[in-house]
């Protein structure tokens, strides 16, 4: 390509700081170094875990910061030392890398491969440093991804090749709301056919979850969320029934466990809210269930638990990225698409152009998107 080797001026849309809208800005994008890759970005899903960032809830992120995280691009130059890319591959970045060499990586039973970024915010490179600027300065990156720019880099174990005929508006969601949740059902909670499931929270993620408890065999999959607007779509997704804790006065651990016998055999926490997290636990039940936390909480948050109730064996569980070693996966999941295994559809709710992405981040905070894929023209 042309542009291979130089430096590239593009669009992105700049974090300065929390609590202020993003800002859309030129930036220099500079060359892959040795096992990097340069990727244009084509489409990139407005996540709950970047507005994190921008309201402040994650306290320790290192500004300005070009977020975003879930997206499909194509390669658009490689550096020295890359043999598994070349300009022209499609691509999604991997937000939890896969270096193939660590602990983690090494154990077939992990996906958190030690090279990530998530929680420590260092906010650069596998070489600690970056490949932005902006008005003179130096800007991070996010979980070695930052998708909100027309032109990224990343490290070759941050990038996972996909399938050519991939339709890269939709599988973007594979990079990380889809996986997330789905995996958090088939592999985290490894839910059993026949069993009962309570999701919590139906964004994005928890409708993914809802695919997932689907796909392995649920006979029923109970949705929960504080706004009813969501439910019509869970449905479509494959809950069987969707309540709503507002519309009753006991705790919502006690409807369940009336309407269970005695409690769920999952239930996951899709939303980031400690005490969702306790409520989702004591809902299980209390011989044999199991939570899944799969929403991230604020820094600062910690989850109280009585431990009479792990005690008596109910089992609490997590996992990033639904437990994939993403590298492996990722491409899977695409030929699993292309096979229609699933249907990304339902997620989608909204198209923009990419300058519109606060728009984007307006929808979430105010219920009315499941997922905003922004495409860049
Ligand atoms: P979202 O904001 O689209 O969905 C959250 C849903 O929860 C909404 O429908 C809310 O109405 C609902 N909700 C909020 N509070 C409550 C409550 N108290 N009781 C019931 N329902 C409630 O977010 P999302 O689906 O994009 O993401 C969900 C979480 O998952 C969020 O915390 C995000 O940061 C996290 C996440 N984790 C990973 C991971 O790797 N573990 C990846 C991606 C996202
Ligand atoms: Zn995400
Ligand atoms: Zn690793």
């Amino acid at each position: 390509m042309a542009t291979a080797g130089k430096v590239i001026k593009c669009k992105a849309a700049i974090c300065w700081g929390p609590k202020q809208p993003l800002s859309i800005e030129e930036i220099e994008v500079a060359p892959p170094k040795r096992h990097e890759v340069r990727v244009k970005i084509v489409a990139t899903g407005v996540c709950r875990s970047d507005e994190h960032v921008i309201s402040g809830a994650l306290s320790n992120m290192k500004f300005p910061v070009i977020l975003g995280h879930e997206a499909a691009g194509i390669v658009e130059s490689v550096g020295e030392g890359v043999t598994d890319l070349k300009p022209g591959d499609k691509v999604i970045p991997l937000f939890v890398p896969q270096c193939g060499e660590c602990r983690c990586c090494k154990n077939p039973d992990s996906n958190l491969c030690y090279e990530n970024d998530i929680g420590k915010y260092n906010g650069v490179m596998r070489d600690k440093t970056t490949r932005f600027t902006c008005r003179g300065k130096p800007i991070h990156n996010f979980i070695s991804t930052s998708t909100f720019t027309e032109y990224t880099v990343l490290d070759d174990i941050a990038v996972a090749k996909i399938h050519p005929d991939a339709p890269l508006e939709k599988v973007c969601l594979i990079g990380c709301g889809f996986s997330t949740g789905y995996g958090s059902a088939v592999n985290t909670g490894k839910v059993k056919p026949g069993s009962t499931c309570a999701v919590f929270g139906l964004g994005g993620v928890g409708l993914s979850v809802v695919i997932g408890c689907k796909v392995a065999g649920a006979s029923r999959i109970i949705g929960i969320d504080l706004n009813n607007d969501k439910f019509a779509r869970a449905k479509e997704c494959g809950a069987t029934e969707c309540i709503n804790p507002k519309d009753y006065d006991a705790p919502i651990h006690e409807v369940l466990a009336k309407m269970t016998d005695d409690g769920v055999d999952y239930a996951f926490e899709v939303i980031g809210n400690t005490s969702v997290m306790t409520s989702a636990f004591s809902s299980t039940h209390f011989g044999c269930g199991k939570a899944v936390i799969v929403g991230l909480a604020p820094s600062s948050a910690k989850l109280t638990i009585d431990p009479l109730e792990v005690l008596t064996g109910r089992t609490l569980t997590g996992a990033v990225f639904g437990g994939w070693k993403s590298k492996d996966n990722v491409p899977k999941l695409v030929r699993d698409y292309l096979d229609k295994k699933f249907n990304l559809d339902p997620l989608i709710t909204h198209y923009m152009p990419f300058e519109k992405i606060n728009e984007g981040f307006d929808l979430l905070c105010k219920g009315e998107s499941i997922r905003t894929v922004l495409t860049f023209t």
